[in-house]
């Protein structure tokens, strides 16, 4: 029997027909249900009493529950939420809650099967080009401490620049917020903040600036642009940061000459973090993320300028960290996970990442720090990827980039 293409849809797989999504409906306010089977067959027989509710319309990319063939894995995909204002980034409570941002500003709680109003109280996010509100991650001993971290795009003295806070959730409120970081030069430009988070096992906040448009920023030791960040959690520098005593330079930066990571996520078993970052027209690249390490951009790059100019004639030079995998032509990642679940044993240890420009999913197979193998799975098939988490029941969680986003479940289908 001939093997489909990776992540080719397969309709139908003999003796396991697909079988429908439960629908999701577009409720009045803002919670999202997910009908049980027995109401559908009830909406089935009195489809005049749905009037008051608008059911979803047939989105051409909308998963249906066909079953997609990959590699090492046969999948479905079951849509949970919809209509999220392109959403940014997801995160686990210890309860199975899923925290999720919008990037306009807001931050919900999926629980249950329905999404929560937005956080009241909320800092402000500007929403402007690629800024708003961005990545959401969850404390490490959140159960004693509650603490919940937000990167977003601020509005200050100068312009824009991203800022990295931390809050409690309590009654639907956002309280106890503290400022953990705030960028010092502040630019008009609507581009490259970043930003993701994460922690290592020490328990230290790691987070990404993008050279925010402006490229020798990213080489400029005194700039925070263009770089990873650790702090710990209370904001303070660790006294061990790479740059610490370095006269002018910032004290907070663990890395340089990143050009704009939207991706980072920590081994599950070697504790290392490794991101990704986009390159300009080609170039787009995954890399460990090494103490006090210069990533190259823009003196290397293995890409060309957005009008095909040069923008370094150089791809790889001394005292430049070469990456780990290259994507030419671009792919545009966003997103990471580690798959560590028990639902795809096969996945287990790959790199999963999202991608924009393309819309897919990447998997990466990988030999201690070597990638020896990439799959794309879902190409075109539910638009832009923006962000891929591993959830505790071992299900992939990813977010599509729309401005009427879905959050959607990776199921094994036998
Ligand atoms: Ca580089």
């Amino acid at each position: 029997m001939p093997v489909p293409a990776a992540g080719s849809p397969v309709r139908p797989i003999p003796g396991s027909g697909p079988r429908a999504l439960p629908p999701v409906i577009r409720g009045a306010g803002t919670a999202l249900l997910a009908l049980a089977p027995l109401a559908l067959a009830l909406l089935a027989l009195a489809p005049l009493a749905l009037a008051p509710l608008a059911l979803a319309p047939p989105a051409a990319a909308q998963p249906d529950g066909t079953v997609y063939e990959t590699e090492q894995a046969r999948l479905r995909l079951a849509v949970l939420a919809e209509g999220l204002a392109s959403p940014w980034g997801l995160a686990f409570l210890p309860d199975g809650g899923l925290l999720i941002t919008e990037k306009p500003g807001r931050l919900r709680v999926f629980r249950a099967g329905r999404l929560s109003a937005p956080v009241a109280g909320l800092p402000e996010a500007a929403a402007v080009g690629q800024g708003g509100l961005l990545d959401v991650a969850v404390d490490p001993d959140y159960a004693q401490s509650g603490w919940v971290y937000l990167s977003l795009a601020a509005r200050g003295d100068g312009g824009l620049g991203t800022q990295i806070w931390r809050g409690r959730l309590r009654d639907g409120r956002w309280v106890d917020g503290e400022l953990l970081f705030d960028m010092a030069r502040k630019t008009n430009a609507g581009r490259h903040f970043g930003s993701r988070l994460a922690f290592d096992p020490q328990g230290r906040l790691y987070f990404s600036i993008g050279d925010r448009g402006d490229k020798p920023r990213a080489q400029d030791p005194a700039d925070s642009a263009g770089r990873i960040h650790r702090i710990a959690r209370d904001g303070t520098v660790p006294p061990d940061n790479p740059f610490v005593g370095q006269a002018g330079a910032s004290e907070t930066a663990f890395t340089l000459g990143n050009r704009n990571v939207q991706g980072m996520a920590t081994h599950p078993q070697t504790g290392r973090i490794w991101m990704h970052e986009h390159g300009p027209r080609g170039g787009d690249e995954v890399n460990l993320v090494r103490a006090g390490a210069n990533y190259g951009w823009p003196e290397v790059t293995h890409g060309v300028a957005y009008s095909g100019a040069t923008i370094s004639a150089r791809s790889s030079a001394p005292g430049l960290v070469d990456p780990l995998h290259v994507w030419v032509p671009s792919i545009a990642p966003s997103g990471m996970t580690f798959y560590s679940g028990d639902k795809f044993p096969a996945w287990q240890g790959d790199l999963f990442i999202g991608a924009l420009k393309s819309r897919l999913l990447v998997r990466l197979e990988l030999d201690g720090e070597a990638v020896i193998a990439e799959e794309r799975l879902l190409v075109e098939e539910i638009g832009r990827i923006r962000a891929v988490e591993t959830g505790p029941d071992g299900h992939l969680y990813l977010l599509t980039d729309s401005t009427d986003g879905l959050l959607v479940r990776l199921e094994p289908a036998g």
